[in-house]
């Protein structure tokens, strides 16, 4: 672990429509502020490469007012942190307009910046930590071997999930190459570490190892603005590309 703060990219996935559970629990509470799920982001070069996004299923969630005009959906920890990092209008303040747990959220649709699918769903993960980012993670099943095993889970068993099947019916898109494991480094390194399900924690930690530095030191982008620059090299213009059209911010703990 790193021993300076952890520099992380807030994502803003505008919601397009609530869940009905969800729905119930914002309304009259937002002040027709437009509402946005953040998650925290290492890897914002993946963007492109978007297909759902996770929330935690025994998480607590809130809605912070940001300003008159947004509001973001995030755990209070994060809010908290956000609130002085100046990402709120009055430094220090929490606004908290309504608590949902994470269950209620499942099946929202977003919209999803910068990505090949300009609008995908919220879905159950089970290793989302309270602790750390925002309680809300990005999925991009090409480059994160977390994000691939879970939604393979749901894939096989969307009755157990609680979810309906075309909320998972986005499939991985090539992000990324590199020269060891081709154009989809999570599906490769899963099938060489034999992981069966989002309970193999100990061999998803070295998939997850291997899948970062291997990406980061020997990856090429195959989409977007900064198609055939190596990751090293896009990973921050993509992050800056982000944040300048109001869709990311820089967000540390
Ligand atoms: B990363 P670190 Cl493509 N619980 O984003 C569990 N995991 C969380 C989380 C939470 N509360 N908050 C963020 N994360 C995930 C993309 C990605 C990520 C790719 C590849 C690897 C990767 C898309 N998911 O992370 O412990 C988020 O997933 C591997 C390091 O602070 C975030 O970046 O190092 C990463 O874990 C932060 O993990």
């Amino acid at each position: 672990e790193a021993l300076g703060p952890t520099e992380y990219t807030g994502i803003k996935m505008e919601v397009v429509q609530w869940s009905p559970e969800a729905a119930k629990a914002i309304e009259g509470k937002v002040g027709g502020r437009k509402v946005y799920l953040v998650a925290a982001t290492l890897r914002p070069e993946t963007m492109y490469g978007q297909t759902n996004c996770f929330v935690g299923t025994a998480i607590k969630y809130g809605v912070f007012a940001i300003n008159e005009t947004e509001a973001y959906l995030c755990t209070y920890r994060a809010a908290r942190n956000m609130a002085f990092q100046g990402i709120m209008d009055v430094r220090g303040q929490v606004n908290q307009l309504l608590e949902v747990d994470g269950t209620a959220i499942v099946g929202t649709k977003i919209k999803a910046p910068f990505s090949v699918n300009p609008e995908v769903y919220v879905l159950p993960m089970e290793n989302v930590l309270p602790s750390k980012g925002t309680g809300v993670v990005t999925s991009v099943p090409s480059d994160s071997p977390d994000d691939f095993q879970t939604v393979a889970d749901l894939k096989k068993k969307p009755e157990f999930y609680k979810i309906d099947p075309s909320w998972v019916a986005f499939e991985p898109l090539p992000v990324i190459s590199t020269p060891t494991y081709g154009d989809m480094i999570a599906p490769a390194v899963i099938k060489q570490l034999k992981i069966q399900s989002q309970k193999d924690t100990k061999q998803l930690a070295e998939a997850k190892e291997i899948a970062y530095k291997e990406g980061f030191y020997s990856g090429t982008m195959l989409v977007g603005e900064f198609k055939g620059l190596p990751v090293q090299e896009a990973k921050t213009r993509v992050r800056e590309k982000l944040i300048e059209a109001g869709l990311a911010f820089a967000y540390a703990e």
